[in-house]
């Protein structure tokens, strides 16, 4: 086997991780001697062992704690991002690599988490390793993308999920809603929710709807440890806040609105938000909870503002055969363009049937 072929090993291990580790990224490491794998492990689930130390504890489990220490002396592992240098969570992966003294080191990236960022690198070159960064990194990056998004971009990634009718509709002018997209789409939407750190919605629809916005059956993530967090966006009575399903929910709430509060509620934390700029301010401000992805469910006032701002990375649209005609409430008010040419505007990615419905997936142009 060669290097590619470990790396490559390295990233399937990775992406056992799956939804677990977030909002930390996915992380898997091999570790050879003589060109034979003698340890391989993955950063399992949020606040637990890196994948480094996973892959050193493989191979002293299964050398006995001798051999293995023996085997580790002078071997090669092949990290798919750069070791972390920092006390966080759990001690630095670059103590336990020098502790056993790995001699060198393929990082498929560097960490872009600022405080590693090229740190990592640095404390293991300083003492003599080889450390050598860019093997498979684009398929390393590919596996984090909404990691390396927020450390890179400064503010989440964007999703918007929109449920609809084939005439753009979202609800009856009666506000009646339920259901517009199949059982199966709804199922579906459990597990988009899974895949992100937050999930916003306007304070309307909290209010006329008092959703649990939670993850409970997604058939694909079953052991989900935990609840993405819950931003509302738009003012919500501080006398009202009590009888909201949402505040019930063990996950972390923010209400963001151009209005003061009483911030004394120990489910939820108040932000006040500027007139200007309001929604950047609020994207700048999730990064600060670590929030790598976020997922905007509605309704049509806020699917407005965040096309209209240009702020949809991605688009998730449910479309479902029903024609729910003109006095509907529509997806979006996005105000019309002069010409077809200025219309906003996405790729289709992917599409496909899900029960009576099609799920497209779109990224901005
Ligand atoms: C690694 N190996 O397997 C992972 C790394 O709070 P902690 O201690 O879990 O540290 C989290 C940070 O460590 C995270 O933001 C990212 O920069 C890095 N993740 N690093 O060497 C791993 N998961
Ligand atoms: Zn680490």
């Amino acid at each position: 086997m060669q290097d590619l072929d470990f790396m490559n090993e390295a990233i399937k291990l990775a992406l056992k991780g799956s939804v677990y580790t977030h909002p930390n990224p996915r992380v898997g490491c091999v570790i050879t001697k003589d060109n034979t794998i003698i340890g391989k492990g993955y950063h399992k689930s949020f606040g637990s062992n890196h994948a480094e130390v996973n892959a050193v504890k493989y191979c002293l489990n299964k050398f006995g704690k001798n051999k293995g220490v023996d085997l580790l002396r002078g071997s090669t592992a092949y990290i798919t991002l750069e070791p972390c240098s920092i006390f966080s969570k759990t001690p630095p992966c670059t103590d336990t690599i020098l502790k056993y003294e790995i001699k060198n080191i393929f990082c498929a990236s560097l960490d872009p988490n600022p405080a590693i960022n090229g740190r990592g690198v640095r404390v293991l070159r300083k003492a003599g390793l080889n450390v050598k960064v860019g093997l498979l990194k684009k398929e390393a990056v590919k596996i984090n993308e909404e990691f390396f998004f927020r450390h890179n971009k400064g503010r989440p990634f964007v999703r918007m999920k929109v449920a609809q009718s084939i005439d753009g509709k979202i609800a009856l002018a009666n506000g009646d809603s339920k259901w517009i997209s199949s059982k199966e789409s709804r199922s579906d939407v459990q597990n988009l929710r899974a895949e992100v750190d937050a999930i916003l919605v306007g304070s309307g629809t909290v209010l006329k709807d008092n959703p649990r916005l939670n993850v409970r059956n997604s058939n694909k993530y079953k052991a989900i440890n935990k609840q993405p967090k819950k931003i509302i966006l738009g003012k919500i009575d501080y006398s009202t806040l009590s009888g909201l399903k949402l505040f019930k929910e063990d996950s972390e709430n923010i209400i963001f609105s151009n209005d003061d509060f009483v911030s004394n509620h120990s489910k939820v934390i108040f932000k006040k938000l500027k007139k200007q700029n309001s929604l950047k301010q609020l994207l700048k401000e999730l990064t600060k909870y670590e929030i790598n992805s976020l997922l905007i469910e509605g309704g049509s006032q806020v699917f407005t503002s965040f096309i209209e701002e240009n702020i949809v990375d991605e688009l998730i649209v449910y479309l479902s055969p029903k024609i729910l005609g003109n006095s509907s409430k529509n997806a979006t008010e996005v105000i019309s363009p002069k010409t077809l040419n200025n219309a906003k505007n996405f790729k289709i990615l992917k599409s496909m049937t899900v029960g009576d419905d099609i799920k497209i997936i779109m990224r901005r142009k």
